[in-house]
């Protein structure tokens, strides 16, 4: 699915400000008309982007997850009469369903990720139109991340893990419409799809479109444009673009060019055109090294969140854009976006960053007592929308298809996962054979994991020295190593994808004490010693990047406190330690 663009030919109007919310806890909204506007009665006012959790924490909200209807007022312009509209949706968590002029146009895909619903034959150039959106913010049962409800824990007789709203992962589950929302226009003549592979020598590109008789592509930059033209065949073009002199794209230098691609009808004449950045760069593997333009290279980094107070898990820019500058500030090349897939302006600044992205598909703590053929063809549906969504993207050089599957130590991982991955591996590489695949492993899971052998990278996460051998290092290095050399028989890179522990910000000791800077700090370079040392081993991301808010339960003074960075951005000792070992002091 391509981002909306604003260009002589398409128009990307924002739809982000105040809008009305409504909350629906009996979940009556439908049989009450709410679908033709909510009541506003007992409606808020509620910022969007902006997850209602905090917003509306006063109200009652902070920890609802059931409907909520949103709803705003839009006006289509008279100038696009004639052309193609739809609504463009960052994304809405977890699932939505869309009425405009009290019509039902859609709802959501798979979820963290954008969808796209036509509006035509529903608005009238020229004419205000009303739209309400229904956000629900629990998730399937047979999702990818396994919904859970407060019922369930006391079926499964299960009351110590219980959390407050009701998740199976270690983060709050931010409600509501979290990325912006554009109203797009376009002509019904347009690109619809585009694939841009690049390599160290240029771009491999193909089109697809709905009418026009020719494409015109071009790649702009480093003092050179590189052109071709060709006839459509069945709506479709392929093209080889290679400057003569060709600059790459790398951490040290995220050097950029531009893409054009331009429909051109029978007379010749423009009709649409996208443009995107592009760099020209290889990733791959070798043996157990992980190569960038042919050099090796150490993952250095983190995993992240998308969530800040206030906003929750509403785009954030002026913090995403600090937080690529603390990632330049601290030596990191790179970052996994656990556990879901992130915005596009992440991407973008990635891009421009020159941030090595893994790009995660929202799949976390898949329990195998409870996988069946549903969560499969959930799960793999998300990795088709992710891909679609971030194909053409520099940044994002590999795919992690999944965060901590068989966490419960369940003897049924064992038996069920070696198909189950098959497939979703498989899945995956038909969609896209030129990024390696990985998954995070989690320790429950073992050292033989099924998942392994499906995987490109050998990704795993590892807490010895905090969940198990707490407050002694000595002890963790030595597990690490254990587990390191486990996997090593794969004979492919490893990357320790989370290792972390907590740190309250101001909390100090002159001996190993958890919680505090200092252990934090020697954990992280107990860690990445190890990491450095194995001949395997090809990085390490620290969990996590900041501070986060989690589900509450009794395990978490509301937020996990792995971050380096405290939830504002202010630097624990921890992150002045790694600026030195990632060589960026
Ligand atoms: C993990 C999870 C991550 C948690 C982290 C922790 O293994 O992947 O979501 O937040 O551990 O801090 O426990």
């Amino acid at each position: 699915m391509m981002p909306p663009v604003n260009n002589r030919f398409r128009s990307a109007l924002d739809l982000s400000g105040v809008w009305q919310i409504a909350f629906d806890p009996e979940a009556e909204g439908d049989a009450k008309g709410w679908a033709n506007g909510i009541d506003k009665g007992l409606s808020f006012a509620i910022a969007v982007p902006g997850s209602w959790n905090e917003q509306l924490a006063e109200a009652g909200f902070m920890n609802y997850v059931g409907d909520a209807w949103y709803e705003t007022r839009f006006f289509v312009p008279e100038l696009s009469a004639g052309r193609s509209h739809s609504l463009y949706f960052g994304s809405a968590d977890y699932v939505a369903d869309v009425w405009v002029n009290g019509q039902h146009i859609g709802s959501s895909g798979a979820a963290m990720l954008p969808f796209d619903l036509s509006l035509d034959g529903i608005v009238t150039p020229g004419e205000e139109a009303v739209l309400v959106v229904r956000v629900n913010a629990s998730l399937d049962p047979d999702g990818p991340t396994q919904g859970i409800t407060q019922e369930t824990y006391q079926e499964q007789k299960r009351p110590r893990d219980e959390y407050l709203p009701a998740v199976r992962f270690d983060f709050f589950p931010f409600g509501g419409l979290n990325r912006p929302i554009y109203l797009t226009s376009k002509s019904a003549s347009a690109i619809r799809d585009y694939t841009a592979i690049s390599d160290m020598a240029g771009v491999t590109f193909s089109v697809e479109a709905e009418g026009g008789a020719a494409a015109l592509v071009r790649l702009i930059g480093g003092g050179e444009t590189v052109e071709q033209q060709q006839e459509l065949v069945d709506g479709c073009a392929s093209f080889e673009l290679a400057p003569a002199a060709p600059k790459l794209w790398s951490p040290d230098s995220p050097f950029l060019y531009r893409l054009e691609i331009i429909l051109i009808d029978a007379a010749g004449a423009a009709i649409d055109q996208i443009s995107q950045k592009i760099g020209l760069r290889e990733f791959r593997v070798e043996g157990t090294s992980l190569l960038l333009n042919g050099e090796p290279i150490i993952l250095k980094g983190f995993g992240k969140h998308e969530e800040s107070p206030l906003h929750g898990r509403g785009l954030n820019l002026p913090q995403l854009v600090k937080d690529f500058h603390l990632l330049k500030w601290i030596g990191a090349n790179s970052v996994r976006t656990s556990h879901y897939p992130y915005s596009e302006e992440f991407l973008d600044l990635a891009d421009e960053f020159g941030i090595l992205v893994v790009d995660e598909v929202f799949s976390i703590n898949l329990d195998f007592r409870h996988v069946n053929d549903s969560t499969l063809a959930n799960h793999k549906a998300a990795i088709s929308e992710l891909i679609a969504r971030d194909k053409n993207r520099t940044c994002v050089v590999a795919w992690s298809l999944s965060n901590e599957p068989g966490y419960l130590a369940e003897p049924e991982y064992r038996e069920k996962s070696a198909p189950y991955w098959k497939e979703i591996f498989a899945h995956a590489r038909a969609l896209d054979p030129t990024r390696p695949m990985t998954h995070a492993n989690v320790g429950y899971a073992g050292n033989d994991d099924p998942a392994f052998a499906e995987s490109d990278i050998v990704g795993m996460n590892r807490y010895h020295g905090w969940y198990s051998e707490p407050a002694q290092l000595d002890r963790a290095v030595v597990r690490l190593k254990a587990d390191f050399d486990a996997v090593a028989v794969h004979g492919k890179p490893i990357v320790l994808f989370e290792f972390g522990a907590d740190a309250m910000a101001g909390q100090h000791a002159s001996y190993d004490q958890m919680f505090t800077e200092e252990y934090q700090q020697r954990f992280i370079e107990a860690y990445w010693a190890e990491i450095q040392a194995h001949p395997a081993v090809a990085g390490g991301h620290v969990w996590n990047f900041a501070d986060f808010r989690t589900a509450q339960h009794g395990r978490r003074v509301v937020h996990n406190l792995k971050g380096v960075f405290t939830r504002t951005r202010e630097p624990k000792m921890a992150a002045w330690g790694l600026r030195k070992l990632w060589g960026a002091e």
